[in-house]
């Protein structure tokens, strides 16, 4: 039996998430938090961070969320191939992963690690630094989705964007110059991996400290 260690409200939980509820891949969720601290100390073993998801197939423990949507394709293969055997095709699914974690999530997290550092009253340059970036991208993304094709299922691209877009609309919201962004962040919340994620997460809303907008 499959084990993913992350919590119901976290962005890189979701992306592991999605890749298991898209092909019912029967697995056991481990909650981390100061309630469970057995899977707590379980993450902050598994890699050099401490970070979550992790996942634990058997001996084999993964963490970094684009592994272990690497390993459930190689090793619990279904219905949705995340990444492309088409080697072009692979690197193209591979850019855009990093694209989603680097310059959408990871920036995302830099206004929200600033409202838990100064609840009430985050660093207004770092807030500002951020939204100027999202900007920057939400941009280059509403162009790259002119002529991004999307696939009929999931694929890494679509687990990544999901939670990143999720979030980073709560930051900095993407309003309508960004079209397409705004279609495309709506349409990966109907599927109903994403779906599921957004309302098993609903509980957990008044953590938010930016204070969560109640569009979604
Ligand atoms: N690159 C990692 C990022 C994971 C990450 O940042 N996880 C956050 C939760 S969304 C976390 O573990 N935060 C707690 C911490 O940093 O101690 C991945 O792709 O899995």
């Amino acid at each position: 039996m499959l084990a993913l260690y992350g919590h119901l409200f976290s962005s890189y939980t979701w992306k592991a998430l999605i890749p298991l509820y898209a092909n019912e891949t029967p697995f056991e969720f481990r909650s981390v938090g100061p309630d469970q601290p057995e899977n707590t100390a379980f993450v902050q073993a598994a890699g050099p961070m401490g970070k979550f998801p992790v996942l634990q197939d058997g001996e084999t423990v993964v963490f970094e969320s684009s592994a272990i949507i690497d390993h459930l394709d190689a090793f619990h293969p279904g219905p949705n191939r995340f990444v492309p055997a088409d080697p072009a095709a692979a690197i193209r699914t591979r850019m855009m992963d990093r694209v989603f974690d680097n310059y959408v999530m990871n920036m995302m997290q830099e206004s929200v690690v600033a409202a838990i550092r100064n609840p009430g009253a985050p660093d207004p340059e770092v807030l500002a630094r951020v939204n100027e970036k999202l900007e920057r991208v939400y941009a280059w993304l509403e162009n790259w989705l002119d002529t991004y094709d999307p696939p009929l299922g999931i694929t890494l691209v679509e687990c990544a964007a999901a939670p990143s877009l999720f979030y980073a609309d709560w930051v900095h919201q993407i309003d309508r110059r960004f079209p397409r962004l705004a279609r495309w962040r709506a349409h990966l919340l109907t599927l109903p991996a994403v779906s599921r994620c957004v309302e098993d997460a609903r509980p957990f809303r008044a953590w938010f400290p930016l204070g969560a907008p109640d569009r979604d």
